[in-house]
């Protein structure tokens, strides 16, 4: 894995006084302005590429557009630049199924054949540059980033066809546009050596993503904005390391969030102890990010 080379510094607007009213005024009276001012403190010594990575699905892309831009612009307005990398799994399902293409998948792993390939990095490029200029309209600053990142070799070619695992990571591209104040917005297509494309599932390339980062903060955002229970009510917060096997033996756990819950628990194990993860809603970032209370699902260990 790729070392962190370069040193950015958070922007200096988390410094100042006006950032924080603007925050409180955000989150109209939930939270006090003591509170947020710690919160900007401990965000403030970061190193820029060590404060958030957040993962969006292609649902939230779809479905929820205005409030995730709203959300990214807000963070960079007062000096934090997430590093947001997405997928865009409902955008495939529609696009490939339109092309005729049946789906296929094998642990939760899109089978990609040649002729899928080429519109999966279509839809990919097209789903990264919706989200870059959305941004864009909002006047943030975003750089696309579609290659460069994630060097892939096959996972196993004979059972996925053109699915790649990622083997190290590229911060290269991330750190230019931190240096630039701009938030990285990277899809999740790998490359191999020799420079065949592979599809990459998206939350595997946050995870590695955030192995090699290990930023202080990493939010997952959803449509369902958190982990449900058999209510379907949102689970405030789970502690893996007591509440694991508990949580695994529920009938309501279905397969989707058991290996979300999975990968997390892996996650959390390569991670220092001061970072965490959360499962929110776009709409909520900056109550997850700025409130003791939080929001969403917070996953501890
Ligand atoms: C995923 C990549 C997209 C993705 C796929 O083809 O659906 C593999 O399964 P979401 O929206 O974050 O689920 N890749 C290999 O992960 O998007």
């Amino acid at each position: 894995m790729t070392p962190i080379l370069k040193h950015a510094a958070i922007d200096h607007k988390v410094h100042d006084p006006q950032t924080r009213q603007t925050i409180v005024r955000l989150l109209s009276g939930m939270s006090g302005a003591k509170e947020i001012s710690q919160y900007l403190k401990r965000f403030s010594q970061l190193d820029a590429a060590r404060f958030a990575v957040v993962k969006v699905g292609g649902a939230v892309l779809r479905d929820d557009l205005d409030a995730l831009t709203s959300s990214l612009a807000f963070l960079q307005d007062v000096g934090l630049t997430p590093i947001v990398i997405h997928g865009a799994g409902p955008q495939l399902d529609e696009e490939l199924s339109a092309a005729g293409i049946v789906k296929q998948t094998v642990n939760g792993l899109r089978v990609t054949t040649p002729e899928a390939l080429a519109i999966v990095r279509r839809v990919f490029h097209a789903q990264n540059l919706k989200l870059v200029e959305a941004l864009q309209a909002q006047d943030a600053r975003a750089t696309s980033i579609v290659s460069g990142v994630f060097e892939a070799e096959y996972l196993d070619r004979d059972t996925y066809g053109l699915v790649g695992e990622v083997r190290r990571v590229d911060l290269a591209p991330i750190h230019a546009s931190l240096q630039a104040g701009s938030i990285p917005v990277i899809a999740s297509l790998g490359e191999t050596v020799g420079g065949q494309i592979l599809n990459v599932n998206a939350d595997f390339a946050a995870n590695e993503l955030v192995q090699v980062l290990q930023p202080y903060k990493i939010v997952f955002l959803t449509g369902t904005g958190g982990l449900l229970d058999g209510d379907g009510k949102v689970i405030d917060s789970i502690n893996l390391s007591t509440e694991y096997d508990a949580l695994m033996a529920q009938p309501w756990i279905n397969g989707g969030m058991r290996v979300k819950i999975e990968q997390i628990k892996q996650l959390l194990d390569h991670l220092p102890l001061s970072s965490s993860v959360s499962i929110t809603r776009p709409d909520e970032l900056a109550k997850e990010l700025f409130t003791h209370k939080g929001s969403g699902t917070l996953v501890r260990r």
